[in-house]
């Protein structure tokens, strides 16, 4: 499971082997070092100086950060490009609740990330010493395990566990320690890891659904997360040509299947791909391989009401709790993506396929729905509500749109971009199109502005050879752009894409569909430069004011991540604004006091 980047560090990097004495500290560092752990990321603090002192020599990696929720960032950012586990360490109290938001934001990217919180001293714990809080309730609902040190000989045994269990159920885990409890001696042995090897699922649930399958007259998969996590694609994309399905990918999963090939029709969701959605919705069968329908990402979208709800639906997850969770469906598979894709490809393979027949028509539907959209999108160069055409009207800023398009065209091999959470970066989903897995890392459904940056940087750590982007907007770049500091101090060199419209857009949409343009705190005036913030923190910085510089400027940044050098680039945009996020959450104010009912209806 668990492979090292760097075998030459090779000697340092095995653990001791055998029972022996040692310290608890050394108990710690050598199950980091069992499982594999090269780069931990944190800010220095006194709690867990005994361990971090040894880190160098166990052949670790400490990357110093700004603040910890980057950390915690960086940590899902690493386990997301790599599959190994991200990791990351605070001080007790202010540094651990700083982690908080990005736990969260990793356990809904099912992110195996391990969360070490070193606690206040267990012989004052519970009389309000120094940076004391309870650190297990806070991070109980947004972990998959949470291990607790209560015996310093136990620390290896637990620190380890919470490692199986991060990777084994795929999300953040949490191991905290009373910080006393990192000294002493103790006689232990460092357990190896456990790797659970995944199966395809049940033998019956997957007859049934090959069966569905043979009989389907317009099969369409929906590969998600899962199809990313299990290293998947290659059986997705077999089963799809052998069954020739179009292949949606869920929201924001868009690297679960290769743009380039001809039955991929781009993801569903949030100003997703009008082609996926026309297609679903005339699927009689559907296979959602990997994903757990997250409810935000089945919405109806550009007025198209997509699910088929009267498609039998076969879901395929490795947790069993997501079977049915969201949507009804007609057979739940328990199992791993691959071998459920591996599994029912041997099954289909010598049975009759219903949708045989219609199979060239099928696909000539499929490639006149993508041209569809295609053209669509390239004529879709601004957005036409009305309080976008008023406020481009007189602007020198680009359209959003033909800056994403002019970033998409300029895009380099194997790209990794992550992107936030708002107006502009929801946009992008439509012009982010991947041909390898492992390279979109999305703010996915905890949705919290400030995602982008940090964990983009968390990923050029786990794949220093991949050109890292980050799309953020503006006010989330207000919110992260800190971290400059951790690329030019650690020597992480990424390209951040700024979008700025001079305004929390996202949500300033919502005051201008519900409520009337009367705008409480939405507009981000007197901004500084971020090309000149960026230099002045010692990375690159251009502020793009012109079309024809957006490729250029993105091609040379992204060069000189090979030189080492981080670059902001800036982009001037208007203050038009795509589709809002939640029209299905907001409605017209009612107001019943008299002082309040001038803002009634709308
Ligand atoms: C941490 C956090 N705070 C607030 C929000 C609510 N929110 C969602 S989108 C958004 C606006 C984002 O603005 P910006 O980053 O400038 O991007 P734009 O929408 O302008 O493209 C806000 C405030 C959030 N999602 N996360
Ligand atoms: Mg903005």
């Amino acid at each position: 499971m668990n492979t090292l980047r760097d075998s030459g560090i090779g000697a340092l990097r095995s653990a001791v082997s055998g029972r022996q004495k040692m310290t608890p500290s050394e108990a710690l560092v050598e199950t980091l070092v069992a499982q594999g752990v090269t780069d931990v990321f944190g800010i220095v603090g006194s709690a867990y100086m005994d361990a971090l002192d040894l880190f160098p020599l166990a052949g670790i990696r400490f990357i110093s950060v700004a603040h910890e929720q980057g950390a915690g960032h960086m940590a899902d950012g690493y386990a997301r490009a790599s599959g190994r586990h991200g990791v990351c360490i605070a001080q007790n109290g202010p540094g651990v609740t700083n982690f908080v938001t990005a736990v969260a934001a990793a356990y809904w990217a099912h992110s195996p990330v391990v969360v070490i919180t070193p606690e206040t001293g267990s012989a004052t714990l519970g009389i309000g010493g120094f940076q004391e809080t309870e650190q297990l309730p806070i991070f109980s609902r947004i972990t998959k395990y949470q291990a607790h040190v209560n015996n310093r000989s136990r620390m290896a045994e637990l620190a380890s566990r919470a490692f199986d269990r991060a990777q084994l159920e795929l999300g953040p885990t949490q191991l905290n320690i009373p910080r006393d409890f990192f000294y002493g001696d103790i006689e232990c042995e460092i357990p190896t890891p456990i790797s659970i090897e995944r199966g395809a699922g049940g033998a019956q649930s997957l007859d049934a659904a090959a069966s569905l399958l043979a009989q389907a007259q317009f099969p369409v998969i929906l590969a998600g997360g899962g199809v990313v996590a299990a290293d998947a694609q290659a059986e997705t994309m077999q089963l799809a040509d052998l069954l020739g399905a179009a292949v949606c990918t869920s929201y924001l999963h868009n690297d679960a299947f290769p743009a380039k090939h001809p039955l991929w029709v781009g993801p569903l969701g949030y100003q997703g791909s009008k082609a996926a959605m026309k297609l679903i919705a005339r699927a009689d069968v559907v296979l959602a391989l990997g994903t757990r329908l997250g409810p935000f990402g089945t919405l109806p979208q550009h007025g198209i009401d997509y699910w088929p709800n009267n498609a039998r639906i076969i879901q395929v997850d490795a947790d069993a709790r997501m079977l049915g969770l969201v949507k009804p469906i007609s057979v739940g598979i328990c199992g791993d993506a691959k071998a459920a894709a591996q599994a029912l490809r041997a099954r289909l393979s010598g049975m009759a396929l219903a949708g045989a027949a219609n199979r060239a028509a099928r696909l000539s539907v499929i490639k006149a729905e993508k041209a569809a959209w295609e053209s669509e999108l390239e004529g879709w160069t601004q957005e036409r509500d009305a309080w976008s055409l008023e406020v481009s009207k007189e602007s020198s800023h680009m359209h959003p749109r033909q800056m994403l398009r002019e970033l998409e065209r300029a895009m380099p091999d194997a790209a990794m971009i992550s992107t936030d959470i708002g107006n502009i970066c929801s946009v992008s989903n439509s012009y982010l199109r991947f041909d390898t897995p492992r390279s979109m890392f999305a703010a996915m459904s905890f949705g919290n502005c400030g995602y982008a940056f940090p964990t983009i940087v968390g990923a050029k750590v786990a794949a220093p050879d991949r050109p890292a982007i980050a799309y953020v907007g503006d006010g989330a770049w207000g919110m992260s752009f800190g971290e400059l500091q951790t690329c030019v101090r650690e020597g992480v060199p990424v390209t951040a894409i700024v979008f700025n419209n001079g305004q929390w857009g996202a949500e300033k949409k919502n005051h201008v569909d519900f409520y009337d343009k009367r705008f409480v705190g939405v507009n981000l005036d007197r901004q500084p430069s971020w090309a000149a913030v960026a230099k002045a923190m010692g990375a690159e910085g251009q502020r793009i004011e012109h079309l024809s510089d957006v490729g250029p400027a993105l091609s040379a940044a992204a060069k000189a991540q090979g030189e080492g050098k981080t670059t902001v680039l800036e982009m001037m945009v208007t203050r038009e604004l795509g589709d809002p996020f939640r029209r299905d959450a907001l409605s017209a104010p009612v107001r019943h006091l008299e002082k309040y009912k001038s803002t009634a209806g709308r």
